[in-house]
């Protein structure tokens, strides 16, 4: 198997521990403690059902348990695909209470996804839960399974149907912790793929629970908080900014709610007196406007985060007026770098700004096109390294040389400016990929579904404005022959087993792209001037 790792220089290790930000402690550890510090507290509230954290630790136990029994040994890579349910909880802590490594995938992924973070992460297992939202995941996994054999072992919460349930029999007994590396990989999250398919993020014990602990400290996250789950939990923020991980760590209670709209939300913030939620931008509207007319209680509500996509000042500063809290704005990336506006902050930089780093050791460069630093406020590429960012996608070179600088530093895609005050506004990006409602969708991989179309010649993927949706997806296409019908296109990509999310919103039919005079054009450009053309004709709304 290929190893799993995030290795940074010795000396950088050397002094981040020496900062006390690694700490040494593990994922299996931490529930351990708090599960004995917060024994009889509330962990999760799901529906009808409440465990209590001593509740949490023994079914984790159980778990780990199963998945040992199930000939996984330590190392063993698990893709879980689960949607905000208590049960998620039970199997990503019984993965690392077992030495095992959760691999992340999203509800709304399908097989050529799931495949192809199976594959890549070389994992032997996958957990799911059985239904979610009118789909059935134990489909999904017989697929999953036909397609990459190595994937030999199904577990199911919920009723498992042909698979394993994710316990075994109740007396089976708890398993032993085990004494798991600080600076081994933990977790994989999935990147949001700027180029072709979804890169692998292997984070560590030791950098993850750092930016956990951080981030509680300054979202105020103690043991008195409600965290509500709105967001799908397998994504970086809601999972780590501070997120569910952070409730756990500070013996929190976690509401996990089966959707984040409105209707589904108010309801249990008002029946569980919630503190704190994340949202993205486009959900943060909704609550906006649901709030004038919701006749629920929301005022336990003291912090709404909101992050993913660039919220805009106009909406910002109405969320203390309108929903009563303090907002939070959160520009983060699963490859590490989180900032906040803090929580007192002046409104204006609530506001107009998304914030600083956690770390005073988040190394921050600001750089144009040639890589020099720009003045200060002005607008440039945003690079990082740090204590919790890593070094290397998983075994994925020609990546790794895109994104990396010699010296270590991430190019996150992102332009950003720095206001005097050190705080970032988020200007737009250098990278061509989609932010659509948080979802970061890669042009190339969705031109890539639409070449495979005997009548498409030619196409080119980009994001346009919307006043919703932040960006929604506009697929420019040269048909071979007569053009299909654009709605019997969009039929055909949902066909295709892809997350739903990456189907074009537009569809633009062209009879061919301009060229250069050598005849060549790169994708980059091309996007570019297919992007402004749809502009300048007002493609705004
Ligand atoms: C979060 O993580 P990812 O990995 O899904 O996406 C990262 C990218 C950033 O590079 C940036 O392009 C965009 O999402 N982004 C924002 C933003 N927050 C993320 N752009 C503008 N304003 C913001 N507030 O999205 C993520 C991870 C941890 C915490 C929060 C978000």
């Amino acid at each position: 198997m290929k190893p799993l790792m995030q290795q940074w220089p010795d000396d950088l290790a050397a002094h981040y521990r020496a900062r006390g930000y690694w700490t040494g402690e593990t994922f299996g550890e931490v529930i351990e403690r708090v599960a004995r510090d917060h024994a009889g507290r509330t962990a999760v509230v799901c529906q009808a059902r409440r465990w209590t954290y001593a509740e949490l630790l023994e079914r984790a136990d159980r778990t780990a348990a199963a998945f040992r029994a199930a000939g996984l040994e330590p190392g063993a890579r698990v893709v879980v695909q689960m949607p905000n349910r208590a049960e998620f909880l039970q199997v990503v802590f019984g993965l690392f209470r077992a030495g095992m490594i959760p691999v992340f995938a999203l509800p709304a992924h399908r097989l050529t996804e799931l495949a192809h973070f199976a594959r890549k992460a070389q994992a032997q297992a996958l957990v799911i839960a059985d239904r979610h939202d009118g789909f059935d995941y134990r489909d999904l996994a017989g697929q999953l399974q036909q397609a990459v054999p190595a994937v030999s072992r199904v577990f199911v919460a919920g009723d498992p149907g042909p698979w394993q349930a994710i316990e075994g029999p109740g007396d089976a007994p708890p398993a032993a912790p085990l004494q798991a590396d600080p600076g081994a990989v933990a977790l994989v999250q999935i990147s949001g793929g700027s180029t072709g398919l979804s890169k692998l993020i292997p984070r560590t014990h030791d950098d993850y629970l750092y930016s956990i602990r951080a981030s509680n400290a300054i979202c105020g996250l103690t043991q008195d908080s409600v965290y509500l789950a709105a967001l799908p939990v397998a994504h970086n923020f809601p999972m780590s900014s501070p997120g569910i991980f952070g409730a756990i760590h500070a013996g929190a209670t976690i509401v996990m709610a089966p959707s984040p709209s409105p209707d589904v939300a108010f309801p249990l913030i008002e029946q569980e007196n919630v503190t704190i939620t994340g949202l993205v931008p486009p959900l943060a509207l909704l609550w906006l406007r649901a709030a004038a007319r919701s006749g629920h209680d929301i005022s336990s509500l003291e912090v709404l985060q909101v992050g993913g996509a660039k919220f805009m000042p106009e909406a910002a500063r109405r969320v203390r007026p309108e929903l009563g809290c303090t907002l939070q704005q959160v520009f983060g990336m699963a490859e590490g770098l989180v900032n906040y506006t803090r929580l007192d902050d002046p409104e204006d930089v609530i506001v107009h700004t998304q914030g600083r780093p956690i770390s005073p050791d988040d190394e921050i460069l600001i750089v144009d096109d040639r890589g020099a630093p720009v003045a200060e406020g002005e607008p440039g590429n945003l690079l990082t390294r740090g204590p919790y960012t890593i070094r290397a996608y998983h075994d994925d070179p020609a990546a790794n040389a895109r994104a990396f600088t010699d010296d270590g530093y991430y190019r996150t895609g992102d332009v950003v400016a720095r206001t005097a005050e050190g705080n970032l506004v988020v200007r737009g990006r250098a990278s061509d990929h989609i932010n659509r409602a948080g979802e970061k969708i890669s042009a190339e991989e969705v031109e890539d579904h639409l070449l495979a179309r005997d009548d498409v010649f030619d196409a080119a993927v980009v994001s346009l404005p919307d006043p919703f949706l932040g960006e929604r997806i506009c697929a420019f296409i040269v048909p071979e022959g007569d053009a299909p019908p654009a709605a019997e296109i969009k039929r055909w990509m949902r066909a295709r087993d892809i997350a739903a999310f990456k189907v074009p919103d537009q569809i633009v039919f062209v009879e061919g792209f301009a060229t250069t005079a050598v005849g060549k054009i790169s994708r980059k450009e091309l996007r570019a001037r297919l992007r402004e053309e749809a502009l300048t004709n007002g493609a705004q709304a």
